[in-house]
């Protein structure tokens, strides 16, 4: 199976990488669907991650995302980023709002879900700054117009930003495989770009631990850890 997967990833001409938290599993970032550890173990990170949980509690989600951040600061990239990075014609569609795809040496990374190292008004208003993971801010009010600033990750409930999505959907109707890495494939809109890329006659490729929801349009599924088989097909 890995040469299979090895060969098809060859001879494709555009190659597209979509990837979700089991990619960044191996270098210590909890994926959503395991067990939180610790503190963060008794909430629900479908309410942390949502403009509910933040106006139920502010407070609460905004040190959740100070947790996740010096985690992130502490983080390697993994032997799968790695990998990834070194491919400079494949375009890197990533669900993950860490930045180890970069950190790893990745150019072209479209990240559809927003980005764990900027905040941003919540209110929209043009203010966003790029900040340090190792002293992540508390919640604090936007200097331009008093608002609330937040991190500018797309919660549950909030739209993908337009453009991104626009680039996303571009990329993978375009390619002629995907390589889906890490993902249980059940968070829409952007699961459904594993469909749109099949639909365009895409081949797909599959890494994860289990069998997920896009189980049923790989041409290829290898099971096992992303940063054991992403270097050896890649
Ligand atoms: C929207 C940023 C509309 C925040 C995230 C009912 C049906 C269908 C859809 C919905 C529904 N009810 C609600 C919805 C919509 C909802 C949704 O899809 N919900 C799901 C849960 C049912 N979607 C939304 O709300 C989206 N917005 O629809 O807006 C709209 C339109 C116009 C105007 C207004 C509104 C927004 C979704 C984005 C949410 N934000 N992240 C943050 O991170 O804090 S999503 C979050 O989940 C992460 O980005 C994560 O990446 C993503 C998806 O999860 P996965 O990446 O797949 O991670 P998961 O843990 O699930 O799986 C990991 C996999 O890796 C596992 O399979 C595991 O086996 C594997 N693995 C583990 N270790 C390894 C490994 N594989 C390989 N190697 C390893 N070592």
């Amino acid at each position: 199976m890995i040469g299979a997967a090895r060969r098809l990833l060859e001879s494709a001409e555009r190659v597209v990488s979509f990837s979700g938290a089991g990619l960044s599993a191996e270098s210590g970032l909890s994926t959503f669907r395991d067990a939180k550890e610790g503190i963060w173990a008794q909430y629900d990170p479908m309410t942390l991650a949502s403009h509910e949980g933040f106006e139920a509690d502010a407070n609460l989600v905004i040190d959740w995302y100070a947790w996740r951040r010096r985690v992130l600061a502490d983080a390697e990239p993994n032997p799968a980023h790695r990998a990834l990075a070194g491919r400079s014609d494949v375009v890197h569609v990533t669900q993950n709002v860490d930045n180890l795809l970069a950190r790893a040496g990745a150019e072209r990374v479209i990240q559809v879900h927003g980005r764990l190292d900027t905040d941003r008004c919540d209110a929209r208003c043009g203010f966003e700054e790029v900040i340090d993971l190792t002293e992540p801010p508390a919640l604090r009010e936007c200097p331009r117009c008093g608002e609330r600033v937040r991190p500018d990750v797309v919660w549950f409930g909030e739209a993908l930003p337009a453009d991104v999505w626009a680039s996303a959907e571009r990329a993978c109707a375009e390619c002629d495989a995907l390589l889906v890495i890490g993902t249980s494939a059940v968070v829409y809109p952007a699961a459904g770009l594993i469909g749109l890329a099949k639909a365009h006659g895409a081949s797909i490729v599959i890494v994860n631990l289990e069998p997920s929801g896009a189980s049923g349009l790989a041409d290829v599924e290898l099971l096992g850890p992303a940063g054991d088989i992403v270097p050896q097909i890649l």
